[in-house]
């Protein structure tokens, strides 16, 4: 077992402050408050941990992580995975990249931080296929890629993002990633390819293409870096192979440009076809597309119907239920998974809270398949 240090967490230390150790799997609390003294332990404790100096292991950490504490304890993560501070030994590495620089209608920078706050939810065990992730793998949530210079543009962002990801694929690390808008995809795909050593096959979950032409978006906007770009881009760059890709949702109005997706060989299923053929033949049509080698999968959570996920920026009627989504990630299993995103969570446009909780359990969908993915290989 990798040494898999993790610093305090708050159960660790609201035992301090009340003075002795829980029992069983709810805290029980001291008769006696708290003296002044416990108080600046707790306090010392928490800067430690904030500042990244804390040294001791916590004994009641794996408990922690092994979803036996109340929902609304403890410091959030990403799918409730453990914090982790190195990346020895890791396989799976969740990421939060809270970047919407390149989108027009943001608000996506706060989708890593409601996902961890929602994944409070989750539980450890797939229901359907019952395939434990933390079982399989070491998971960790490696915290946020900080965009050091927020105010330099999409581009000098994505350089930023992709030498965050290329120190975890580098080491064979799997991301992810918790957006974000959707160009946060393109840097991680660099990063993404070069570990698997040539283009990747990719699953696309979307409402729109993301493929706009790079010369007519730098005739139009200025730019060929923003949220409508990143797969022309990545097919630019050689980061994905177009026949081994699937765009899946396709759907609403659109710009007068070019779309490069059919044009390069792509396979776009939109929603009317979607509607015939329904969620378990697409994701046949999917497995045989991508075949045996390295697949990522990209989810913009606007592939959704607005009913089941209304934040979000370009939100378009007409599109899948979660079950659907559900049924097509399911259908995947068992393919060569190098990495995974979920984009475009917007929690300002959705005072319910509920599209970010459906980004966690979308997001619990994508664990549970690579983890499967890493430990079948392991095992051949
Ligand atoms: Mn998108």
């Amino acid at each position: 077992m990798a040494a898999f240090k993790a610093r305090h967490c708050l159960s660790s230390i609201s035992r301090r402050l009340w003075g002795r150790a829980s029992s069983g799997s709810f805290p029980q609390r001291d008769s006696n408050p708290p003296s002044a003294s416990a108080l600046a332990d707790a306090g010392r404790f928490y800067r430690e941990f904030s500042s990244g100096t804390a040294q001791e292991l916590p004994d009641d950490f794996a408990r922690y992580q092994h979803h036996k504490t109340p929902k609304f304890s403890g410091l959030p993560t990403l799918l409730k995975a453990p914090l982790a501070d190195t990346l020895e030994g890791l396989d799976i590495a969740l990421v939060g990249v809270p970047f919407d620089g390149g989108a027009s209608h943001p608000g996506t920078r706060f989708g890593p931080r409601e996902i961890r706050n929602k994944s409070s939810m989750l539980r450890k065990i797939h229901g359907s296929t019952g395939v434990a992730p933390f079982s399989l793998c070491q998971v960790a949530d490696v915290g946020d890629v900080v965009i050091k210079r927020p105010w330099h543009g999409v581009e000098s962002a994505q350089h930023e993002i992709y030498d965050y990801f290329r120190q975890l694929c580098s080491r064979g690390i799997i991301p992810i990633t918790a957006g974000g808008d959707h160009s946060i995809s393109y840097p991680i795909l660099r990063a993404v390819a070069e570990a698997a050593g040539g283009p990747v096959g990719l699953v696309h979950l979307d409402a729109h293409h993301d493929t706009v032409d790079l010369q007519e978006s730098e005739e139009s906007t200025g730019s060929k870096y923003w949220n409508g770009t990143p797969f022309s881009c990545a097919l630019a760059d050689g980061l994905i192979d177009p026949k081994r890709t699937i765009q899946i949702g396709i759907r609403g109005p659109m710009s007068p440009g070019k779309m490069l997706s059919e044009d390069a060989g792509m396979r776009v299923v939109d929603m009317e076809e979607f509607y015939d053929l329904g969620p378990k033949k697409v994701a046949h049509e999917a497995r045989e597309i991508v075949g045996d080698g390295p697949t990522y999968i990209t989810f913009d959570v606007d592939a959704l119907d607005p009913a089941y996920a209304i934040g979000t920026g370009s939100p378009e009627d007409g599109g899948l239920t979660t079950l659907e989504a559900q049924i097509i990630l399911r259908g995947l299993r068992g393919l060569h998974f190098v990495g995974a995103d979920f984009v475009c969570t917007s929690p300002p446009w959705d005072p319910t809270g509920n599209t970010p909780r459906v980004a966690a359990n979308m997001m619990f969908e994508q664990l549970c398949l690579i983890a499967e993915s890493i430990h079948r290989r392991r095992k051949q």
